[in-house]
């Protein structure tokens, strides 16, 4: 599966893409669009929908990824908030190496991604870990890979039955040269989806295990 992931063919479209990203995706008139980009039937508290604003560029796209968790938030935060352990549940990534700090606002990471995808490694920075809020955020600052200027937020919450989690991410990107808008939110959005599919997983698993 991950390695027939490939940025300059467009996969299939998915349920994730809302409709305010289809009408609002900035406009070549206007230079800098603030822009929401959660589906219409996904509602989240305030806190939380102000993270996901983004001030995206006539260049990038914008798009994000909701997940439900059958687990509880301190949970999947708890894998969440390791910065310097992302291969964890990213199964795209082999390895990372803190290259600077200890985990908090500032930390350089290098990860290296597995074969088949168009790219080979990335250096991110952590920008954002609000521990009460339950907020992550990082930016790709460097890297061999396609996707300049990436930047994603990842907050939780907790689900409306008080027992699970619903994660949000969303993320902009500039769209590399001779890709669309759609194969670059399409390429993106598979591998966030595919994270946040493993991350449930593996937050289940041990919110089983807690239980017993
Ligand atoms: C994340 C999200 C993304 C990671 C992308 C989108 C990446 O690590 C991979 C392939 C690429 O082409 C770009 O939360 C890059 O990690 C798996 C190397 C940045």
């Amino acid at each position: 599966m991950p390695s027939s992931l490939q940025l300059h063919r467009a996969v299939s479209p998915t349920a994730t893409i809302g409709c305010h990203q289809k009408q609002a995706q900035p406009t070549p008139t206007a230079t800098l669009t603030r822009f929401f980009p959660l589906p219409c039937d996904v509602s989240v508290p305030d806190t939380v929908a102000t993270y996901h604003i983004h001030t995206v560029a006539t260049n990038q796209c914008c798009s994000a990824v909701v997940q439900s968790i059958d687990a509880p938030v301190e949970t999947v935060w708890s894998v969440v908030r390791r910065f310097d352990n992302p291969q964890a549940y990213k199964h795209f990534l082999k390895s990372c190496q803190v290259i600077v700090g200890d985990g908090d606002v500032g930390t350089l990471r290098e990860v290296h991604v597995i074969s088949g995808l168009p790219a080979a490694c990335s250096t991110e920075r952590l920008d954002i870990l609000d521990d009460e809020r339950h907020v992550l955020s990082f930016s790709v600052v460097g890297g061999d890979h396609r996707l300049n200027n990436y930047r994603s937020v990842t907050t939780l919450h907790a689900s409306p039955n008080g027992k699970g989690t619903v994660v949000v991410e969303s993320f902009v990107v500039d769209i590399p040269p001779g890709n669309t808008r759609d194969e670059t939110c399409t390429f993106v959005d598979t591998i966030v989806r595919c994270n946040l599919q493993s991350l449930a997983q593996m937050a289940e698993n041990m919110a089983r295990r807690d239980q017993k």
